[in-house]
């Protein structure tokens, strides 16, 4: 690893965090450094061209972009930066996440964001895959990545049990 993190993990809103959060204890466990910023499209327009244009030569590998509502933040950053981009869609209130989901998987060809599942399952996969993109050239994390599975593997019961 180098000194500056491979993983940028940017939100909208602070109130993100809470969804984010998964993702950023996620690279806890695997020893995977990262940064987590409040970048947003809409309300700090400059912050978020200044990051994504920075992203590459600030010695990021993976970004990983939250957002809720009409979520354009992982789409407008990764039009931005040549880096991989997973999206994750935050859960919203008035539409429980699928106005999330669909702002940010609905990419036209050409500018890919890897879309996640709503909310903590798409936080914690996305930490999943920037770690296994960054495993490809980091054999020690890879060695990591397969010891979470297995640890996974290992927690599940054969038969379930009453108020487990
Ligand atoms: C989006 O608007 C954020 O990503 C957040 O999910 C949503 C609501 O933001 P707040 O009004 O809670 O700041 O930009």
């Amino acid at each position: 690893m180098t000194d500056k993190p491979p993983v940028a993990i940017i939100m909208g809103s602070q109130s993100d965090w809470a969804t984010m959060k998964h993702a950023a204890d996620t690279l806890d466990a695997l020893d995977v450094p990262h940064k987590a910023m409040i970048v947003s499209a809409h309300r700090t327009p400059d912050r978020m061209v200044a990051f994504a244009k920075g992203a590459r030569a600030d010695g990021f590998k993976v970004i990983i972009a939250g957002a809720g509502g009409a979520a354009h933040l992982p789409g407008m950053v990764a039009a931005l930066t040549p880096l991989p981009v997973l999206g994750v869609p935050v859960e919203s209130h008035a539409l429980k996440g699928q106005d999330s989901l669909l702002s940010i998987v609905q990419m036209p060809g050409g500018v890919p964001v890897g879309t996640l599942a709503i909310g903590k399952a798409g936080a914690v996969n996305a930490a999943l895959l920037a770690a296994a993109v960054l495993a490809l050239s980091d054999a020690a994390l890879a060695a990591r990545l397969d010891h979470f599975r297995a640890r996974q593997t290992a927690a599940v019961a054969e038969e379930p049990v009453d108020g487990a």
